[in-house]
């Protein structure tokens, strides 16, 4: 591997460039600086003879590669990580006095990285799982993590009980498999002796957890926090990333086939967009709230299994994240980077959520196990942009070293030789909250309450999506093989809503048990709330989705260019799909390149789908059980179609019907504009 030329260009004679064919290239050493005269064979003795101890360089070679992995994150191991900034729009001194907030138009650099939570490195994206959410912001006080995930509740309410969680949630120990899944007995059994989860499991059944990408999900922080003002006066704050392009999921049929087609979907969609420059944005949006406030609300505060409505506080927008970069080198920066819930800035500070107060202990612990010392600070991706200075020193792998006599204070040495002091008046402090009692293990009453927001997640949500929560559940617990796990499951349902149970009995063929008693009476009084559905919030925008058409020999030049320049205009991404890779000759005789085989581009792949063809070409794809399936997918998923009018006759050997919906549109009768205009709406929900 070359050394990275900016931080340790080679020097001396180990560092000379050579004139090749390609223009100057480094010359080739060992780590030690020695150049490299043969990295194709090993010394041996002899021609055919055994390999030689005293071969330094293959040793060197084999040592560093034998040792090329950290351990994978415990839990979101599976992550795509980016950089970018944070501008502040609306200062907030009167809630904070945290760096960041000052400024109006103030930037602060940031890295951000998504993640599964369930599967392995190397699991496929469209798991369907809360995807992680978190930001490193490098202010100038200090490095501020948001550590937080795309649905704004948890599965459980004390930290004590994640490894339990994540164990029953993960491949089960003896067989080592399912990998990505909550699709199996563990987890399930897991669940049904922990009404506490009810409602996040209502969001993880919700299309919420299957994300069309990154970009198109929103972001939380979860817990109650504080924010602290130059005063000392505090108020609670809840975080909220909203994504300026919109929210968008995708199908449980598309996911599963995505997960075949492009198992690296979300990855690649955040790349292209980046490396396209359609960069990505969120706003930070505050809820903020008082002691008052919290002491009337209907659930504690401090429970990170519910919500605070967004009718009843709503969200107040003061800055935006944008992600412009992509990493220079995956493992420096999204492999080594360590997001810690700890790891605050004056003006921020916890509350006592049991969680997250188990939190601030598990995040520093894991960098320890996983970067291998006391240092990974000195990293680069996770050590802080602003001046930093402290007493620490020595340890594995230490990249920062102090010079001077103090490694110790108090000391007399003098302003010059003494090292850093203390800021009482600028540096981190606690809010002075009073906590008294006696130590015990409890749960507090007001924790109590399990299924009231789960009841009013559901009833916040269309149709569509009731339904898909409903086939989510049923999916997730046919692959579920012990009767008893799947009955205790429904016997919660019955206390989040008559529907949803109705709908899993009837679709796992099992009859309904009686409900689960509940630790209180469950609420039905709590008012729907438009902001949890993803389908009422709808984007209203093609902008960063992508139209994928399918072209034959033989296709009018005309119709495609119409699509395209209505897709530019519409900032979507068009992807050619042919029969096969490469040519594909139009009627006008002019030929375009195809970026995708029909197989190997299928259209889960795509936003909205077109499909042009010849009289002939219609012909030659209904002999094609991959295009046939192309077109019979975006129909039932669905999707928006336009087709040249010589297209129809393959339409129909499909299985399209003849008379189509607002989605399906001849190019004979609408434009390529009004076509792509109408693909603001996304989907065509109603379609048997
Ligand atoms: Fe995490 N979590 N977590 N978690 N978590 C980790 O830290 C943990 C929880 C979240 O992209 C680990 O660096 C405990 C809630 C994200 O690198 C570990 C509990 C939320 C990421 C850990 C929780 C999260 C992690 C594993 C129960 C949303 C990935 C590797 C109290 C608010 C960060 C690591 C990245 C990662 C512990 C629950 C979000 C083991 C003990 C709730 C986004 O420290």
């Amino acid at each position: 591997m070359a050394s990275d030329p900016k931080s340790s260009a080679p020097s001396g004679k180990g560092g000379e460039l050579h004139q090749q064919a390609g223009g100057d290239v480094a010359q080739l050493t060992t780590q030690q600086g020695v150049p490299v005269a043969d990295d194709q064979n090993s010394l041996r003795q002899g021609r055919r003879g055994p390999t030689l101890m005293e071969d330094v360089h293959f040793r060197e070679k084999i040592f560093h590669f034998d040792h090329e992995r950290i351990p994978e994150r415990v839990v979101h191991a599976r992550g795509y990580g980016a950089h970018g900034y944070f501008e502040t729009y609306d200062p907030i001194p009167e809630l904070t006095k945290a760096d960041l907030f000052q400024r109006k138009g103030e930037k602060t650099p940031a890295f951000v990285r998504f993640s599964t939570v369930a599967g392995n490195k190397g699991s496929a994206d469209l798991a369907r799982d809360v995807r992680g959410f978190a930001v490193k912001l490098y202010t100038q006080e200090g490095n501020w993590d948001i550590v937080g995930n795309n649905i704004p509740v948890f599965f459980i309410q004390d930290a004590i009980k994640f490894p339990d969680l994540i164990h029953a949630a993960k491949q089960e120990p003896d067989r080592g498999f399912p990998q990505a899944q909550t699709a199996h007995d563990n987890f399930w059994d897991f669940i049904g002796h922990m009404p506490e989860a009810m409602h996040m499991i209502t969001w993880v059944m919700s299309d919420r957890a299957i994300p069309r990408s990154f970009r198109f999900m929103e972001g939380f922080g979860v817990h109650t926090f504080r924010m602290v003002n130059a005063e000392g006066k505090s108020h609670f704050v809840k975080f909220h990333w909203k994504p300026k392009q919109g929210m968008q999921s995708v199908t449980w049929d598309e996911a599963v086939k995505i997960n075949g087609a492009d198992p690296d979907f979300h990855r690649r969609d955040l790349w292209d967009a980046i490396q396209s420059g359609d960069y990505p944005e969120w706003e930070l949006g505050l809820q903020v709230f008082d002691q008052d406030f919290a002491d009337q609300f209907d659930f504690d505060i401090l429970d990170a299994t519910k919500i605070i409505p967004e009718e009843l506080v709503p969200v107040r927008k003061v800055g935006r994240l944008v992600l412009d970069r992509m990493v220079d080198n995956f493992f420096a920066e999204t492999e080594q980077v360590a997001f810690q819930t700890n790891n605050i800035v004056p003006g921020i500070d916890f509350t006592n959520d049991p969680l997250l107060q188990g939190r601030n202990f598990s995040y520093l612990d894991t960098q320890l196990k996983r970067l291998g010392g006391p240092n990974f600070n000195h990293i680069p991706i996770n050590a802080p942009k602003c001046p930093f200075h402290h007493f620490q020193q020595d340890g594995h792998m230490a990249m920062h070293n102090p010079v001077g006599r103090a490694n110790y204070e108090p000391n007399s040495w003098g302003a010059e030789d003494g090292g850093p002091r203390e800021d009482p008046e600028n540096g981190l402090t606690s809010y002075p909250e009073e906590n008294d009692g006696p130590k015990q293990r409890v749960r507090s009453e007001t924790f109590a309450d399990h299924y009231s927001q789960a009841r009013q997640f559901y009833i916040s949500q269309t149709e569509v999506e009731q339904r898909h929560m409903v086939d989510a559940i049923v999916f997730e617990l046919s692959k579920v093989e012990t009767p008893a796990i799947r009955t205790r499951i429904m016997s919660h349902l019955l206390n989040i809503h008559d529907g949803l149970a109705k709908g899993v009995s009837e679709g796992l063929g099992m009859d309904l048990p009686e409900a689960a008693k509940p630790a209180m009476e469950v609420r039905t009084d709590l008012e729907e709330s438009p902001a949890l559905s993803i389908l009422k919030n709808g984007p209203d925008s093609f902008k960063g989705r992508k139209l994928g058409i399918l072209i034959s020999d033989g296709a009018d030049a005309g119709q495609l260019e119409a699509l395209e320049k209505a897709a530019e205009a519409e900032g979507a991404i068009v992807v050619l799909v042919g029969p096969r890779v490469g040519s594909v000759k139009l009627a006008d005789g002019s030929s375009r390149e195809a970026g995708e085989k029909v197989d190997g581009g299928p259209s889960v792949l795509y936003d909205a789908v077109a499909i042009l063809t010849s009289e002939e070409g219609a012909e030659t794809f209904a002999g094609m059980h991959a295009a046939k399936t192309w077109a019979a997918d975006a129909w039932a998923h669905g999707k928006f179609i336009a087709h040249s009018p010589k297209a129809a006759p393959f339409l129909q050997k499909a299985g399209l019907p003849d008379k189509g919906d607002e989605g399906l549109q001849s190019l004979a009768d609408t434009d390529a504009a009004a076509f792509l205009k109408s693909c603001r709406k996304i989907r065509v929900w109603d379609r048997g």
